[in-house]
C-alpha cells in the first residue's frame, strides 16, 4: 500500500527546477503583496527600481536591500504587516535585550502554513498520530512552544503542551504519559537528564525516542552527549519568529545538514561584511525571504545566524536544500586578540573530553585594558571527589586542546559538578563582564 504523504509533500523531493518555478511563482506574490499593502516595502521596492509586476527571476530579489531588525525595531509595533489588524488573528515576539522588542503578526492562513511546514517535517522523520508529543519550550509570545503544539495536532499526535520549567514533573509526565517525541531547546534536554539521574529516572526504560531541538546552537558532541543519555535520536530543528518561528528547516533522519522548506522561504548566503551573496558551500549569514507569509512577510532578512548551504542530494530523498547546523549568531561571535570565536566552537572542544560535564559558561573580562577570556566548566562528580590533586594539570591539558583547535589562549577554570546554571529555556553560554 501507498504511503500517504503529509500535505504538499510532494514538492520537497521534486527537481530542483519544479522547486524554482515554485519559489519564483510564490515570489511574484509576495512581493506584488508587500508593495500594494505596506509603505515601507513600497518605498524600498520603487528605489531599487523593480516593478513587482514584472519580476521574470529569483535573482532579481538581489536588487532589494535586506531588511534588519532595525528596521522591524524602527516600525515597531506593527508597520510592518502587510494585512489590516482585523485580519491578524496572533502575534509573537522575540525579547529582545535592547530596544523594542520584534512583532510578528499571523493570519489565519499564515498559522495554517506554518502547522503545515513544520507537520511536514515532522511527519517526514516518522512523526504519527499514535505519538505522544511532549513540547517543552515556552509557551507565549515565544513561537517554540505554540509552533510545535500547532503542527503536531495537525498529524493528529496527541499533545502535551508542559512548557518549560519544573523539570521533576515534566520527567514524570514524559514516564507516566509516554511520551515519544520531545521538543525542546538542547541545553534543557541535558538538565532534564541529570534531574533524572537524580531522580532515578532511567532513560532507557521510557517511550521517548526522538527530539526536535534547536532554538540556540548546539554542536555535534553536544547531540552525541543527549543522544546517548536520553536515549533518543536528536533531530537539530531551526527557526526564527521574524521568519515564522520553528520550520525554516530541520534535520531529516541522516542527520546530515537541515532541510530549508524551500517552498516557502528562499535561501541566500551572504558576507556579513559586505553583504555579497556567497555561493553555495560557502560560510556566511543566512538571508530568508517568506514566500507565501501574509500578515509579516519578510524580505531578505538578515539572520545574523552563521551556516552554509550544503551542496548535493540527501541520501533520505529529499530535494530540498540543506543548511549546516548553525555555529551561532554575528552578534555572538567573539573576537578574542583578532580571532573570531564561536560558543559552539568552544563547546565542540569540551563536550570531546572525558570526565568534563556539558555544563560551561565563557567569561570575558579585561585586564590591563585588554580582553581577557575564560572557560567555567564543570568536571565529573568522580574527577571533583577522587582526583582533586589533578585539577591543575587538567585544566592545563584542556587549555591546549583549545589552544590546538582555536588558535587563541584561552583560560580553563574547572568548577564543582552542578555550580553553573542550567538552562530550561536558550542557554546563556557568555557572561560578558567588560
Ligand atoms: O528560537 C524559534 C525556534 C523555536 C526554533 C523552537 C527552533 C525551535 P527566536 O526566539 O526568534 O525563534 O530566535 C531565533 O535563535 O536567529 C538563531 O540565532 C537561534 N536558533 C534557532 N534555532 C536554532 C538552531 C526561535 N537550531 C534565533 N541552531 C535564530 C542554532 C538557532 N541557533
Amino acid at each position: 500500500m501507498k504511503v500517504q504523504k503529509f500535505w504538499d509533500a510532494g514538492i520537497s523531493e521534486s527537481s530542483e527546477d519544479k522547486i524554482r518555478e515554485t519559489q519564483l511563482a510564490n515570489l511574484k506574490n509576495t512581493l506584488k503583496h508587500c508593495y500594494y499593502s505596506n509603505e515601507f516595502y513600497k518605498k524600498r521596492i520603487d528605489e531599487a527600481g523593480l516593478n513587482p509586476d514584472k519580476i521574470k527571476s529569483l535573482d532579481e530579489i538581489e536588487k532589494l536591500p535586506f531588511t534588519s531588525k532595525d528596521d522591524l525595531r524602527d516600525n515597531y509595533p506593527f508597520g510592518l504587516f502587510c494585512e489590516p489588524v482585523d485580519k491578524i488573528v496572533r502575534v509573537h515576539s522575540s525579547s529582545g535585550t535592547t530596544g523594542n522588542p520584534t512583532v510578528v503578526g499571523y493570519t489565519k492562513e499564515d498559522l495554517e502554513m506554518w502547522a503545515n511546514v513544520l507537520a511536514r517535517i515532522m511527519y517526514d522523520v516518522g512523526v504519527r498520530k499514535e505519538d505522544v508529543v511532549q513540547i517543552s519550550h515556552g509557551f507565549g509570545l515565544f513561537t517554540g512552544g505554540f509552533g510545535f503544539q500547532c503542527a503536531a495536532e495537525k498529524i493528529g499526535s496527541l499533545v502535551v503542551p508542559v512548557s518549560g520549567g519544573n523539570t521533576e514533573r515534566q520527567l514524570k509526565i514524559m514516564s507516566d504519559f509516554k511520551s515519544t517525541i520531545l521538543c525542546c531547546t538542547p541545553s534543557y534536554t541535558l538538565y532534564m537528564a541529570e534531574v533524572a539521574e537524580k531522580t532515578n529516572i532511567d532513560f532507557s526504560k521510557l517511550k521517548l525516542k526522538l527530539g526536535f531541538l534547536g532554538a540556540e546552537p548546539w554542536s555535534e558532541s553536544m547531540r552525541g552527549e543527549i543522544e546517548g543519555r536520553l536515549n533518543i535520536k536528536a533531530l537539530d530543528s531551526y527557526g526564527l519568529s521574524e521568519v515564522i518561528g520553528p520550520g525554516v528547516s530541520c534535520e531529516c533522519l541522516q542527520q546530515d545538514g537541515l532541510h530549508i522548506n524551500e517552498d516557502h522561504f528562499l535561501t541566500e548566503v551572504i558576507d556579513p561584511e559586505t553583504g555579497k551573496v556567497l555561493p553555495i558551500g560557502q560560510k556566511g549569514e543566512l538571508v530568508f525571504t517568506s514566500l507565501t507569509k501574509k500578515a509579516f512577510p519578510v524580505i531578505r532578512y538578515r539572520t545574523k545566524d552563521i551556516s552554509y548551504l550544503i551542496d548535493g542530494k540527501c541520501s533520505c530523498g529529499k530535494t530540498f536544500v540543506r543548511m549546516a547546523k548553525p555555529m551561532g549568531r554575528t552578534d555572538d561571535m567573539l573576537i578574542i586578540r583578532g580571532v573570531n570565536v564561536f560558543p559552539s566552537q568552544i563547546e565542540e572542544v569540551l563536550m570531546n573530553i572525558d570526565d568534563l560535564e556539558p555544563h560551561y559558561l565563557i567569561v570575558l573580562y579585561k585586564k590591563d585594558y585588554m580582553d581577557k577570556i575564560e572557560v567555567w566548566v564543570e568536571v565529573s562528580e568522580k574527577i571533583f571527589h577522587e582526583k582533586i590533586m589533578d585539577l591543575e594539570d587538567f585544566e592545563k591539558s584542556i587549555e591546549a586542546k583549545l589552544y590546538s583547535a582555536i588558535g587563541i589562549r584561552i583560560k580553563v577554570s574547572l568548577k564543582e559538578p552542578k555550580t553553573i546554571v542550567r538552562s530550561q529555556g536558550k542557554a546563556k553560554r557568555v557572561w560578558d563582564k567588560r
